[in-house]
């Protein structure tokens, strides 16, 4: 591509980004794959718009979405005909219009835009096709595209080019704990609604933890009636403070439904985790029956601090692999996506260590230590192998972190790598998909910058003596960030993509998580989706101040302001 800049001076009349004066430059982002701009410019006012009735239904309702808000906001109707035989009409280029055809050799997810002074022609093979080549379009079109008012004043123009666009990876991220700090459907969709503008797609939704349980299942009630709600938090950094807030929540199923089907009208599918079999302190409290013996302290509580509970699943017991494979099966019907994250992280085996059920199943399995992997480990080895096997059977395929490569691992697992990127290299060089979310490079509950006075309380002030973070994830280090580096040619083909993770033990408010995700979530759609020799970061940034930061003001959504 030879550049990416789109000199725009049919912009410059745009009131909302404050440059009138001279011709304003859009980047799109994420950048583009192939992106060539001729002379002149198509005005999209009142332009007939034409769908192949060989497109699906969603792409079809996508596009009149499209048509209806530029008819709302440009003050012109533009109708959506869905004519047969259009593909061989536009052969012909005869025709004016706004064009949308089924283009089997376009690439899964990609599309192809192509602009002459008479018309546009869009090509793609799927819905997510159809729906980035929207989302193209609309970064050529002035602001007022998102908005719901008429701008009659701004030029519906958008320049001659020739684009041709695919992502890098398949699977393009991030990840929301709604457990330690409970966001409401409304938040969530908020959260989809911009993952949708920069082509992700797919939200990583944390469900479970020791903090509270936060998915109704049918089985268990006392999973949302106990587990959701524990009694206060710590207060910042204070580790033996509680601020006797009972706090809490959690999504019914018919929510669930509603966020599942909002996601996938954008293209988004949802990985629900059930974190197992540590993490689980709030589903102890709510059926103690699962614990292991002698657990301390007693009674169970959904717990008020963060870290790594010592507190796990006693999966010695047949009873408990069973509430597993209940809690899963329900979050397998529920889910329509191929994946089910099963967690796996951070689970002491201390208890398994005295437990006589677990110790009893390590013999019966005939489990034995070796080397740095003992036979607790194997225990857990153990478990995985179970749930996945049963969730084969629905049809689901696992995803765990990177603890669930530690000992053996079934062929088929997907591996997330938050522990660096040594865990994901290992797993590719294994066979293993893998999907890149390292704590160096993708950890957004880590502070935006180096000087920790400047910034909100955050995971990174906790663990950090003095004012100044020595490896901030500032925006410069997400977007410098590429997933296949250090992974050798022949095992590429395994890293399925990458992910950006929020936790929010630290981030209790909305405005205080769209600090956190904004502008990083706009770096992470350029390092998934965007080839690396398209990457730019100063154009990259200067995009951001010109175009998508007036948008996230637009949306009323919070931001961390660019660094000079
Ligand atoms: C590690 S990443 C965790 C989380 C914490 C996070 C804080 C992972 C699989 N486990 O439970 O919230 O660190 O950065």
């Amino acid at each position: 591509m030879k550049k990416i800049l789109i000199m725009a001076a049919l912009l410059a009349s745009l009131d909302c980004l404050g440059c009138a004066a001279k011709p304003a430059e859009i980047r799109i982002v994420p950048a583009p794959e192939n992106l060539e701009t001729g002379k002149g410019t198509l005005n999209l006012r009142g332009i007939s718009i034409n769908c192949d009735p060989a497109l699906d239904m969603p792409s079809i309702r996508a596009v009149r979405q499209f048509a209806d808000r530029l008819s709302l906001v440009s003050g012109r109707t533009s109708s959506v005909a869905t004519p047969i035989g259009l593909a061989r009409v536009v052969e012909n280029g005869k025709f004016k219009g706004l064009f949308f055809i089924k283009d089997a050799s376009v690439a899964p997810e990609g599309y192809r835009i192509s602009v002459t002074p008479r018309s546009a022609i869009v090509r793609a093979s799927s819905f997510n096709g159809v729906l980035y080549a929207l989302q193209t379009l609309r970064q050529m079109l002035p602001l007022s595209i998102y908005g719901t008012k008429p701008d009659t004043d701004a030029k519906w123009n958008i320049p001659c080019c020739e684009i041709s666009d695919t992502p890098r990876f398949a699977y393009r991220g991030l990840m929301l704990d709604c457990c330690r700090h409970f966001w409401s459907v409304d938040e969530v969709k908020k959260v989809l609604d911009v993952m949708a503008i920069y082509k992700l797609n797919r939200l990583h939704w944390h469900l479970s933890d020791d903090q509270g349980w936060r998915i109704e299942i049918d089985k268990y009630p006392r999973l949302t009636e106990v587990g959701a709600f524990r009694n206060g938090t710590m207060i910042g950094g204070d580790w033996e403070s509680n601020d006797g807030i009972r706090y809490g929540g959690y999504y019914t199923k018919d929510q669930i439904r509603d966020v599942i089907a909002y996601a996938a009208e954008r293209g988004i599918t949802i990985v629900p985790e059930i974190d197992l079999p540590g993490h689980m302190q709030a589903a102890l409290t709510s059926y103690p029956e699962l614990g292991c013996a002698g657990s301390q302290p007693q009674p169970y509580e959904v717990w008020t601090r963060w870290g790594v509970s010592r507190q796990v699943l006693n999966v010695g017991k047949e009873s408990t692999m069973k509430f597993l494979e209940d809690v899963l099966g329900e979050v397998a019907d529920l889910f329509p996506g191929e994946y089910i994250h099963i967690g796996g992280d951070e689970c002491p085996r201390d208890e398994w260590k005295t437990d006589p059920d677990c110790q009893a199943k390590i013999a019966e399995l005939g489990l034995t230590g070796e080397g740095d992997i003992s036979a607790e480990s194997r225990l857990q080895n153990y478990v995985t192998a179970r749930m996945q096997k049963f969730l084969a059977s629905k049809g689901k395929k696992i995803i765990g972190w990177d603890e669930i490569l530690e000992g053996e691992l079934s062929p088929g697992a997907t591996v997330m790598s938050w522990r660096g990127t040594a865990g994901g290299i290992k797993a590719a060089s294994m066979g293993y998909d893998v999907i890149m979310a390292p704590t160096t490079y993708c950890y957004i509950d880590y502070v935006q910058s180096s000087d920790l006075t400047a910034e909100p309380f955050s995971i990174t002030h906790q663990w950090t003596k003095g004012d100044v973070a020595e490896r901030p994830i500032s925006l410069e280090r997400v977007y410098g960030y590429d997933p296949l580096a250090e992974i050798p040619a022949g095992d590429q083909s395994h890293i399925l993509g990458v992910q950006c993770n929020l936790w929010t033990e630290y981030i209790a408010t909305p405005e205080h998580l769209e600090y956190m995700l904004f502008p990083r979530l706009m770096a992470l759609s350029e390092i998934s989706w965007s080839k690396p020799e398209n990457k730019d970061f100063d154009a990259f940034k200067g995009g951001l101040a010109a175009r998508q930061l007036p948008l996230l003001d637009m949306f009323g959504i919070n931001y961390r302001k660019l660094d000079q």
